[in-house]
Formats: structure tokens, sequence, C-alpha cells
């Protein structure tokens, strides 16, 4: 409201000022809907912002909004590290910041009021007790590769080292490969492809979401083998394609993580703005599916 500081318009209602990373997979834009829809819905005015998987076009962003005098900035970090300077510059302007989806290492939490989104560590974690349970009666080596999201995100550290903290228990899995895919399925094509080149032996792979998976399924065909089969497929995210691919037999666990964080991040936006006392972490529900489960849950998934 015009009382409260930082507040730019002359009317009642709240902006918010969001900067997206990008539009790089399926869980992106079932995000970017949800945050959007979910302003209308809310009464909130919107001004959001596409960074293209660029901090450079995040920082800009924010300032702008800075300059704009906005109510509220919520932004989803496309790396963890970087944050301090602009996040001091809004403090000092008094608008409050929503950490939405991804973490900032920050050691001066006092720079955002919440992170709202998925404990990306449990994630990693759900993906490896899965393949300890699926190999549990082999005594052979399993060699694993995986495709990591973007270079130094919250997620893509985080599901790396959920999983290697369960697999690592057992010294018969081997992650022989480990190379970034940049959350996109093209990459995940080009990256997988380079993979199976290079080692004849793969028995897994654990793609840090479904859209690398998706084009690593793509290298994998292309190379006369079979997905699901051949070469076991573990990802995370579970939107729907990647659930077609599940029921399919194509992929054999999804570890979930939800995009519509956006009714959360009104509300959490809303009591922020009035001065209101918020958790200062909020942690999404998340569960996950296997192959049969996948065909249950598809004709009722909303992404
Ligand atoms: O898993 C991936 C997206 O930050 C949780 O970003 C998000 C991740 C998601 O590109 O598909």
């Amino acid at each position: 409201s015009a009382s409260q500081p930082g507040s730019g318009g002359g009317d009642d209602k709240i902006t918010m000022g969001f900067s997206q990373v990008g539009a790089e997979s399926g869980w992106r834009t079932a995000n970017t809907k949800s945050v959007q829809e979910s302003a209308k819905t809310a009464g909130i005015e919107l001004k959001f912002s596409d960074a293209q998987q660029k901090q450079e076009n995040q920082i800009k962003a924010i300032r702008s909004f800075i300059q704009q005098k906005v109510d509220v900035i919520a932004f989803s970090p496309v790396v963890e590290s970087g944050w301090d300077t602009v996040l001091k510059e809004a403090k000092n302007a008094k608008i409050p910041v929503i950490l939405t989806d991804r973490a900032v290492d920050s050691a001066d939490t006092s720079l955002y009021k919440t992170f709202l989104g998925s404990d990306f560590v449990e994630e990693g974690r759900k993906a490896g007790k899965w393949l300890v349970e699926e190999y549990k009666d082999s005594t052979e080596t399993v060699n694993i590769v995986e495709l990591q999201g973007t270079t130094g995100s919250a997620p893509a550290n985080d599901r790396k080292a959920g999983f290697a903290e369960v697999i690592g228990a057992d010294a018969k899995f081997k992650v022989i490969a480990s190379q970034t895919g940049d959350f996109t399925r093209a990459k995940g094509k080009e990256v997988m492809e380079a993979f199976l080149k290079s080692n004849p032996d793969i028995d897994v792979l654990y793609a840090h979401n479904d859209d690398m998976g998706l084009g690593a399924i793509e290298a994998i065909e292309g190379a006369g083998k079979v997905p699901g089969k051949d070469i076991k497929i573990i990802t995370v995210d579970a939107v729907k394609d990647g659930m077609q691919a599940l029921a399919d037999g194509k992929i054999n666990y999804i570890v979930e993580c939800s995009p519509l964080l956006g009714p959360q991040l009104m509300d959490l936006a809303k009591k922020v703005v009035a001065g209101e006392q918020v958790p200062t972490r909020v942690v999404t529900e998340e569960t996950t599916f296997t192959q049969e489960q996948a065909k249950q849950a598809l004709p009722t998934r909303q992404y």
C-alpha cells in the first residue's frame, strides 16, 4: 500500500518485481505460469523479467525494480553466489526480497525475508536411495553418468551432493562421468552423446532434471541402446513429458520437484509487505514416482 516504504503507485495494489531464471525447461515454463496466474488471482501487479539464464540480466532487472520502487522483489537466482551487492541495494531502499525456488549463498541472511522452494539435497538423496535399492542384490560395479544442472546453481550443487552422499556408502557405485547439461534438452542430448562415445559400459544415467533426461534418451536411442533397460534413468521434476517417458518405460524413476510456487509466493509477499513476520524457510512438499505410479498420476497431472 501507499503507506509502505518502497511503494511505487498511489493506490493500494502491491507491485512485485519478479526476475525469472529463463525458459530452459518444462519445469520453468510451469513455474512462470504459476507465478503469473497467482499474481492475477491475488491482485498483485507483476513486473516480470526473463534473465535467459544470465546472472548479469538478473542483477539489471533487480536494479530496475529498485528504481521503479516496487513493493517487493522476488527472484529465482540462476546461481548461488555473487548477490550481496545488489541485495544490499534492495535492503537500503527498504524493499523486501523473497527468494523463490533457488537459494543464494550470502552469509548475511538479513538480505532476504524468506526462501520458498524445494529441498534439493533431499531430492538428490531420494534419487540415490532408489538406486541403492534397485541394485541391492548385485555385487558388480554400477557405472553411473551424471547430467548436472546449470553450473553453480543451487539445484545442481545440491542434487549432486545429496545423491553422492547416499551412493557413497557403497563402493560398487561409480560415477564415471559428470558434466553440466544446463537443464536443457539440447544440452542433455549433446553431453549424453559424448558420454556414450567415451564410455561403452554405462549402467545408469542420473539427470538433474527431466528435460536433460529426455534429451539423453534421444542420444541413447541414437546409439542403438534401449533407455530404461540397457541404461537405467533417474531424473528430477516430474513434468508431464518426463512422466510420460516414465510411464512408457524409458525412464525408471522420477523425484518430484514442484514448480507450483505461485500461490505461496503471493501469500508471503502480502505478509512481507504488510510488515508481518514470515518463516525464513518454506519448503515445498514433494513425492517420488515409479513407472506404475506415473501411469496412475498422468491423467490428472497439472504440469
Ligand atoms: O529442476 C529445472 C529447472 O530450479 C528447481 O530449474 C529448479 C530447476 C528445475 O530448469 O528443470
